[in-house]
């Protein structure tokens, strides 16, 4: 069955001028598809991924049977992708979990007791009042996945609760770009693309992983004129309509931006007045990349000098520019954070900061004041003395509470609301190898007890076998979860998750403030995440800090400022502010010198460089020789595809029909050259693991490089060990590693590309 429905028009039969691209997989409501087979149609979103699309439930017989984009959804106007249309088959699968369960038989055996709500939380809230009484409250470690639930709950439990120890993802998606620009001037900057003059799209694939929100946008700037450069080293559908496509070799984006500023100090492009009044560094700047002249970049990069001069000239020429936040420099491990401080350094000097069209802090005053994670948080709960014992902390304190406590003291400088607070989910983790290892180790005291909600260790971090050691070794696992996954199997307990239309979300982006409301109550025992930490913080002594009893009275406080409820906010979908540009003039930027730091007190100050400086790759066909002798392949692993999102969607059929198994993208040279077929399945090995897939020929690839796709494991299979649904053979997390020498010095940010593997017949 493929994933289309009678009454949805492919996306391109409604924007015919933006048709010269083609596979969008976007789809709108047809509104002349013959007569409704609805009972009724209600409002609603989905949250299966960031953007919280706004949909409409088309309902029949009590159930949802159809989804479609809400064409008056101011935000997303109509529009939703393959895998919102979905979002029937995921409420209704037959696989959800939809009921507490408590483990019967050995840890991992794969049999279950129902039991109820109360006896889950009250057994979990004893189990951990021995815990935190034996082993203090650091005890209980927390994994996080990418931002679908309410992080502001999880924090405000464990920080109540005495626990440093939340980690996740976090190290590496998004959150080093967003910590690393909160140091270098006070906030994260994001622009609207439809405004620039020029994009320069650095290491993101949007028609795959942002359909509805940026892919449009891309589409709409391409449609005006607006000049793209695409540094990628894949050739990703930007690339059709780039005026310039650098093909970079993974890992050295790094070299590639000092490059650029070199270019762009030397021919005087900077903004001379932007640079002498609002910097701080620039002698120091210019004086550290003296060294990255284009011939020089050219060898690291593997990109003509000419290109590099020409992109660099092109970017610095245009005004306003942007370079939005892409993931691909987030996931290269040892230079990712610099690469932040260095795409920051360059919207900076180039004047791209705070201007219209350009890069700014997207907060506007109206939705400033409506409260957020910072008042939800209950970060004074939490003591010094138990802050000082978050994991990691020694070796990263940027990203830990030291970091955080910097980057709050100095966004006070300004007037309140005027750039959010940076927020301890995306800025203050323990770090998760360390976490890991305390709970296998002891060391440096014991991790007995772990929540996973919203999150799939076993699939998303590197080293899954040490991951899997760790989880199995653990007094108490907690998972709340839509599904049975390979993580959720090793727990004690699993609770069961109400579907994001199950429940109400407040969500602000872009300065607007966003009403999602539900479609549906909860069916069976589903429920969300605020009733799951009220629940137990209810019952560990936390009576008074949980005085709202559901989300609906959470977001009325959270409203109370602008003088809305949630239920009022809901009838206008949200309300958008004024967006405000150059604010710095008035206030200064949130660093410790008030303007934008190219050179970082706050790095320097905890002992990371305050330049950015370009490193090579421990394994990479540069470096050693050993690993490039028996390695020669580039590994990039985790590029986007849909309908899947990272491990999820592997039970719902539609999806899996299309995209029945792990595949790894190969260039159909290097393919011939190994003798391998496309359709064949293949090893592909790391000096870390190996992992089984498909190959498939694909002229999106260098020769030199292979993508293995991430998040695969067989719903399928067996749930029991040592099946465990199949998590240990296509995992392509069984390829990357999370050791120290392999992470980022400021956040410990580990790598899911620049590897090297080599790909084998099986
Ligand atoms: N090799 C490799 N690994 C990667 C990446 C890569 O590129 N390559 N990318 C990394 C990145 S950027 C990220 S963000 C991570 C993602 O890591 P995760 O977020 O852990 O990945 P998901 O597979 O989305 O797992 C989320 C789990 O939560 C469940 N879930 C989803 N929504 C909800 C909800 O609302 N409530 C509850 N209770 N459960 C829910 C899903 O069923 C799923 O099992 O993976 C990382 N891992
Ligand atoms: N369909 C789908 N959509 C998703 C997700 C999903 O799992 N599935 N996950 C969501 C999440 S949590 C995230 S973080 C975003 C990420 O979304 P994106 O930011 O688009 O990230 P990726 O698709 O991982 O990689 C983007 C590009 O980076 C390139 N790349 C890899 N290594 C390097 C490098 O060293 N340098 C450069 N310059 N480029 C490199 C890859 O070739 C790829 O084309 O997607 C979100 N959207
Ligand atoms: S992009 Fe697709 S999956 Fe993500 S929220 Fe929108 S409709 Fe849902
Ligand atoms: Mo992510």
């Amino acid at each position: 069955m493929a994933i289309t429905r009678r009454r949805f028009l492919h996306y391109s039969a409604l924007v015919t001028s933006s048709l010269a691209v083609s596979g969008l997989p976007l789809y709108a409501y047809d509104p002349n598809a013959g007569p409704e087979e609805h009972d009724e149609v209600r409002r609603s979103y989905c949250g299966l991924c960031h953007p919280r699309c706004g949909t409409l439930l088309h309902m029949k017989n009590g159930k949802v049977f159809e989804v479609s984009g809400d064409p008056d959804h101011p935000v997303t106007r109509g529009l939703i992708c393959e895998r919102g249309l979905l979002m029937p088959e995921h409420i209704h699968h037959p696989d959800r979990i939809n009921y507490p369960l408590k483990r019967k038989g050995k840890r991992g055996e794969g049999k279950w007791e129902r039991i109820s709500w109360e006896q889950a939380l009250d057994e979990v809230a004893e189990k951990l009042a021995g815990l935190r009484d034996e082993y203090g409250p650091e005890t209980l470690a927390f994994t996080h996945g990418t931002s679908r639930t309410h992080h502001w709950d999880c924090r405000r439990f464990f920080n109540l609760f005495g626990s440093p120890n939340v980690c996740g993802v976090n190290n590496i998606c998004m959150c080093p770009s967003y910590a690393t620009e909160y140091a270098t001037y006070g906030g994260m900057a994001r622009g609207n693309p439809r405004q620039a003059q020029c994009i320069v799209v650095w290491g993101r694939a949007a028609a795959n992983s942002s359909p509805v929100q940026t892919w449009p946008a891309l589409k709409d700037a391409r449609d005006k004129g607006v000049k793209f450069i695409v540094v990628d080293p894949r050739r990703i559908q930007e690339v059709e309509f780039a005026d310039m496509w650098l093909q970079i070799r993974p890992g050295t984006d790094l070299a590639m931006m000092l490059g650029w500023i070199r270019l762009i100090i030397e021919e005087e492009l900077y903004d001379p007045e932007f640079v002498s009044n609002w910097t701080v560094g620039f002698d120091e700047l210019k004086e550290a990349v003296k060294e990255y002249t284009p011939e020089k970049v050219s060898e690291i990069t593997w990109v003509p000098a000419e290109k590099i001069k020409a992109a660099a000239r092109l970017y610095a020429e245009s005004s306003p520019a942007q370079i939005p936040y892409g993931y691909g420099l987030d996931k290269q491990g040892i230079n990712s954070n610099q690469c932040a401080r260095a795409r920051a350094i360059l919207r900076a000097i180039t004047g791209n900061l705070e201007i219209e069209g350009g890069e700014t802090f997207s907060q506007t005053p109206e939705a400033a004041k409506v409260r957020g994670e910072f008042d939800l948080v209950r970060a004074e709960a939490i003591s010094s003395e138990q802050r000082a014992k978050q994991l990691g902390v020694d070796t990263y304190p940027f990203f830990g509470f030291p970091g955080w406590e910097r980057n709050l003291e100095n966004n006070k400088k300004l007037p309140q609301g005027m750039v959010s607070p940076p927020s301890m989910y995306r800025t203050c983790v323990a770090h998760a190898r360390d976490v890991f290892h305390a709970v296998s180790t002891g060391e440096p005291y014991p991790v007995k007890a772990m929540f996973s909600v919203a999150s799939n260790p076993m699939l998303s971090f590197p080293d899954s076998k040490m991951v899997f050691e760790a989880l199995k070794a653990l007094d108490l696992y907690v998972v709340m979860e839509y599904y049975m996954t390979p993580s959720a199997a090793l727990a004690d307990y699993v609770f069961p998750s109400a579907t994001t239309v199950e429940q109400p979300q407040l969500w602000t982006t872009g300065g607007f403030c966003m009403s999602c409301p539900p479609g549906i109550e909860p069916m069976y025992e589903r429920k969300d995440t605020y009733h799951f930490y009220r629940g137990l913080g209810v019952r560990l002594g936390q009576e008074e800090d949980w005085p709202w009893e559901n989300l609906e009275e959470v977001f009325d406080y959270c409203l109370e400022p602008v003088g809305l409820t949630f239920e009022e906010l809901s009838r206008d979908y949200g309300f958008r502010g004024t967006p405000e540009f150059k604010r710095y003039e008035k206030h200064g930027f949130g660093t410790p010198s008030g303007k934008v730091e190219l050179y970082s007190s706050i790095f320097e100050e905890l002992g990371n460089d305050p330049l950015p400086r370009y490193k090579e790759p421990p394994w990479s066909p540069e470096g050693d020789s050993r690993v490039a002798g028996d390695f020669p392949l580039i590994l990039i692993t985790g590029s986007r595809f849909m309908p899947m999102y990272h491990s999820e969607q592997r039970q719902i059929e539609p999806a899996r029909e299309q995209m029945p198994d792990p595949l790894v993208l190969v260039n159909p040279e290097t393919a011939e050259e190994l003798g391998l077929e496309n359709g064949q399945w293949v090893k592909v090995i790391s000096p870390q693991g190996e992992t089984r897939v498909k190959l498939e020929k694909s002229a999106v690839m260098h020769p030199r490089m292979v993508d293995v796709q991430h998040g695969w494991w067989f719903p399928e299979r067996e749930e029991a060990r040592p099946e465990l649904f199949g998590v240990f053979e296509s995992n392509a997390n069984t390829l990357c590693p999370m050791d120290e020498k392999f992470c980022s010095p400021e956040i410990g940010s580990w790598p899911h590309s620049a590897l090297m593997c080599r790909i084998e017949a099986e």
